[in-house]
């Protein structure tokens, strides 16, 4: 008897609690790239269990996984407009919006991803997000995507000269596009809804994505030789229509904030977790795995710092000393 009261009064204060916030019934559209069996879609079940506990069931995240709402770059536009509520994609397509998310593109920014982590979740990373505010969108967290490695059809790729001639999707950043064509290739910037199809009927010859999305999108199906380069760390960033945020109360707006805090976490640990592992299924499934020297890295890095002198020169110094100075301060253990 006094276990069911007590039970029976823990349930009262629960309701009370939930009825106390200001949160309404609403369904929220959350769409992504990858398929629903990736590390994107694991995460956004994440994400919507979060914000269904936090409100109490009334708040109700749907997920549409293999860009079925669209690409990247028209999803961006969907949110902005205000026929979508979320999504989460590469901050690599929002260069057309926010110039400054130029910055994330500089091939070897982060050596590693303790560097990625303070940096995106620091003062520049926070600079960034809230520059989207003013186009329209309200960027909360960032997830990772990866550090991004090479896949080709055409020949092993171990030395840099060796991406002569390759036919390369890239991303639709200017980033990428002029690095891989200085290395010598030539870049095909697609949206990612595109590519395996444009992998599969030779459109191009290879593309450049962690080895958790070259897994989960089958791209070893449709693809010979991989290379691990590593020679950028790509971050994805979860992203609200500012026009459909600014109609939700400051309770929502803090369940969708808290909720994106633990999908990060919960995203981070579980894309690390798969990586290693999505590696030898690669190698099982076939892929001839090279590992591009270091003196060849190298190379590649010789080949970008013009292009990352660009983006200097776009985001501006101040910026871009701010990122250098988060950076040595990571790099010293502060
Ligand atoms: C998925 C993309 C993908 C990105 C790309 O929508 O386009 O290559 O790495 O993760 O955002």
């Amino acid at each position: 008897m006094k276990q069911i009261l007590i039970a029976m009064l823990a349930l009262g204060i629960g309701a009370t609690a939930a009825q106390a916030q200001d949160v309404k019934s609403r369904i929220i559209r959350f769409g992504y790239g990858l398929n629903e069996d990736s590390v994107q879609g694991n995460a956004e079940r994440h994400f919507a269990a979060e914000v269904e506990k936090l409100s109490g069931g009334k708040m109700k995240v749907r997920g549409f996984g293999a860009a079925s709402l669209g690409s990247d770059v028209q999803m961006q536009q969907a949110l902005i407009g205000g026929a979508q509520e979320m999504m989460v994609g590469s901050t690599a397509t929002l260069v057309g919006t926010v110039k400054e998310f130029a910055l994330w593109d500089v091939p070897f920014l982060f050596a590693n991803d303790k560097e990625a982590d303070a940096v995106l979740d620091g003062p520049v990373g926070q600079k960034l997000l809230d520059s989207l505010q003013a186009q329209g969108l309200v960027g909360l967290v960032y997830w990772e995507n990866g550090f991004r490695n090479l896949t080709n059809n055409r020949h092993k790729i171990e030395k840099a000269e060796d991406l002569k001639g390759v036919k390369l999707r890239v991303m639709q950043n200017p980033v990428y596009l002029e690095t891989f064509n200085a290395a010598g290739a030539n870049a095909v910037p697609l949206p990612f809804s595109e590519l395996f199809t444009a992998l599969e009927t030779g459109t191009v010859d290879g593309q450049e994505n962690p080895y958790t999305t070259i897994l989960s999108s089958k791209f070893f199906e449709v693809q010979k030789y991989l290379t691990v380069s590593n020679h950028v760390y790509s971050p994805w960033v979860i992203l609200v229509s500012k026009k459909w945020w600014d109609t939700l109360s400051p309770d929502e707006q803090k369940i969708l904030k808290e909720a994106a805090i633990s999908s990060r976490a919960f995203e981070r640990k579980d894309t690390r977790e798969q990586s290693a592992k999505a590696l030898e299924d690669l190698k099982k499934a076939g892929m001839e795995v090279s590992v591009m020297p270091e003196g060849e890295v190298a190379k590649l890095r010789e080949i970008a710092a013009p292009i990352t002198q660009k983006v200097v020169d776009s985001i501006g110094k101040p910026l871009w000393d701010e990122t250098q100075a988060e950076l040595a301060k990571v790099r010293a253990g502060k």
